[in-house]
């Protein structure tokens, strides 16, 4: 017997429905809920489709089959169709919200170079055109570099936990604390005649407005067999001038460091006041850059140079500090604030 003559019209009229309610479905959940009611191996319109043909004759049930499958296919159609003009119509409004195309573009921001680096590089431009070459070599350093072999005693203050970061208690590892280990491994790494600069960062344990825990020096080195005192003087004198002036002054000071011998503090005339005496200055007219002096003889046997034979000189200075008086800034933290509007003003 063919089944209930209506059966086909009722399968037609569920997929209808389903189909309809499928398009009218508002957004993406409430379609698959309408899709779960209808569609699929659990939805309505198979359910309907599977009592047909459990209720037609043998002969009957390939078309009932067939008939049945078209009304599936019509719910898969319908939600394939709502859900892609869901997708289209959130992207739609998407591009609305975010993309106003008569807007403005916004220029990206450009970086500026650190004051520090501006003076570094300054600096190193000056001695590249006295013909000394750039020397580079690692923060991390071993007590021979950094103390032992500069003639440092062993009882130095400088070696004291106050003053040097040691990477840990008892360890030969330390933070330098000046440049002058890589004038050391120049030395140890070729014979003379040398003529370096050696720039970086180096670490104390200071933290003041005119000292910091991290900063940075240019210490320099000439080794060769005829250096006199009035060498490196003239040396000086050419930086400190080609650096913040020409009308800029050198005043040494005798001093002591244990790797020079004559040992000098060097100063340069007030770059604020000129010389006359000021607050930067604390009235007296100069201000101090850093150290120098003739290579002390027992550096040159660490490092099996001899010293009948070769002589030199060494210097070092503060990079920040040479910075600071350049460039008008009081208080050495400035420059490690990470405030983007004072390297704007370097261009
Ligand atoms: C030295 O470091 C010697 N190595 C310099 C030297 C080299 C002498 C070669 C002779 C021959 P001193 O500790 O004074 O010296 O440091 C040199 C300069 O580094 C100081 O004058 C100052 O400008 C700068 N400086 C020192 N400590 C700090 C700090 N904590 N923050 C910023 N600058 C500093």
């Amino acid at each position: 017997m063919v089944p209930d003559s209506s059966w086909s019209q009722q399968v037609a009229a569920l997929a209808e429905e389903g189909a309809c309610a499928l398009a009218a479905a508002p957004n993406e959940i409430a379609l698959r809920e309408v899709y779960a009611r209808y569609g699929g191996q659990k939805g309505s319109v198979k359910r309907a489709v599977s009592e047909a043909i459990a209720r037609a004759p043998k002969e009957e049930k390939r078309t009932v089959g067939q008939t049945g499958n078209g009304a599936l296919e019509r719910i898969e159609t319908a939600f394939a169709s709502r859900l892609a003009a869901l997708a289209d119509a959130a992207r739609a409004r998407d591009l609305e919200r975010s993309v106003d195309v008569t807007l403005p573009g916004r220029a990206p921001r450009i970086g500026h170079l650190h004051p520090i680096t501006h003076a570094r590089r300054e600096i190193e431009q000056i001695f590249a055109r006295l013909g000394f070459a750039l020397a580079t070599g690692p923060e991390v350093e071993t007590d021979f570099h950094n103390f032992e072999a500069l003639a440092i005693p062993k009882d130095h203050p400088a070696r004291d936990m106050q003053d040097t970061f040691y990477l840990a208690q008892g360890s030969d590892l330390l933070l330098r604390t000046h440049t002058l280990p890589v004038q050391i491994r120049t030395m140890l790494a070729g014979p003379p005649p040398i003529r370096i600069i050696c720039p970086g960062a180096v670490y104390r344990r200071d933290d003041d407005p005119t000292h910091s825990p991290m900063f940075h020096q240019v210490e320099g080195l000439v080794v060769e067999e005829r250096v006199t005192f009035a060498d490196l003087k003239g040396t000086l004198l050419h930086f400190c001038q080609a650096f913040l002036g020409p009308a800029t002054r050198l005043r040494l000071r005798p001093s002591f460091f244990p790797f020079t011998e004559p040992s000098a503090e060097v100063d340069i005339s007030c770059v604020f006041c000129g010389g006359t005496g000021c607050r930067t200055c604390k009235g007296g007219g100069w201000i101090e850059l850093g150290g120098a002096g003739m290579v002390d003889p027992e550096v040159f046997r660490q490092v099996a140079y001899d010293p009948e034979k070769y002589n030199g000189f060494a210097f070092g200075f503060g990079i920040d500090r040479m910075a600071m008086l350049k460039y008008r800034i009081n208080d050495i933290r400035r420059l490690y604030e990470g405030d983007q509007r004072l390297s704007e003003q370097f261009g």
